[in-house]
């Protein structure tokens, strides 16, 4: 049976959820994400850990395939509520890729440039699925999540480099009149949800707050129908991880 939430993510390309971890769950999240930021995030490689300002640490900004160093994450991600509605509204089983921690830090937290995740993902056919949890109150002022509705129904547009570290890929020609006048803006509180498709455009502003993080939790799943071109995504991975150590970015 056809639900309303796969009916609407079928027809919007995204859904937004309501308190899909209760304020008990989002606590227990953060108490382990503030034991993997002590205890496991100093074993990890430079590409999987961004900082705004490496110098800095309080301006830690991304976390990378947090799931394969941790078996709190690791369960998190593969078994449980995420993974089920990952397939619900995909409509085909899962295999789990990336947990991302994202932060936007005061002052310093840059914006995330609109784009396809599908773009950086080079699946064929183009079906996965990026799922964002608020784990703080998030808003225009903090950066939230926009969408642009329907645009998983019109294909990949053109990206190219942006130099912003963990979005390196951004539309070209974003914001178009038609764009800026369908975007929709979305404030959630710790515990809601947002479930976008891999070609849904989407994007964040800056951190405009002179003192709240903009902290939340990302995963994203792929369809098991989906084929990735694995030789492109490893070459423009390091590529990539080559660039940003020359330029002493990681
Ligand atoms: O946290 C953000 O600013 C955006 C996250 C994002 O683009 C994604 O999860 O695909």
């Amino acid at each position: 049976m056809i639900t309303s939430q796969e009916q609407e993510f079928e027809d919007q390309g995204f859904v937004f959820i309501e308190s899909f971890q209760t304020p008990a769950q989002v606590d227990e999240i953060n108490n382990n994400l503030g034991r993997f930021i002590a205890e496991v995030l100093p074993g990890l490689p430079d590409e999987h850990v961004f900082y705004e300002n490496k110098s800095a640490p309080e301006t830690l900004k991304q976390i990378q395939r947090m799931q394969d160093y941790d078996g709190f994450f690791n369960k998190l991600m593969a078994d449980g509520p995420f993974r089920q509605l990952a397939e619900k509204l995909l409509g085909s089983e899962v295999t789990c890729q990336n947990m991302q921690y994202f932060n936007k830090p005061p002052q310093v937290g840059q914006a995330t440039p609109a784009h396809q995740d599908g773009y950086y993902f080079k699946l064929e056919p183009c079906e996965a699925i990026t799922m964002w949890m608020a784990l703080e109150p998030v808003d225009e002022e903090n950066g939230c999540v926009r969408y642009l509705p329907h645009s998983h129904k019109l294909g990949l547009r053109s990206h190219a480099k942006t130099g912003t570290l963990g979005f390196s890929q951004g539309i070209t020609d974003f914001p178009t009149t038609d764009d800026s006048s369908h975007e929709i803006a979305f404030p959630a509180n710790a515990g809601d949800l947002l479930a976008h498709h891999a070609l849904t455009i989407h994007r964040a502003d800056e951190n405009r707050s002179p003192t709240r993080t903009r902290r939340a939790l990302g995963f994203i799943y792929y369809s098991v129908n989906a084929k990735q071109d694995v030789a492109a995504w490893t070459r423009y991975q390091s590529e990539l991880n080559c660039n940003l150590k020359l330029q002493g970015k990681i």
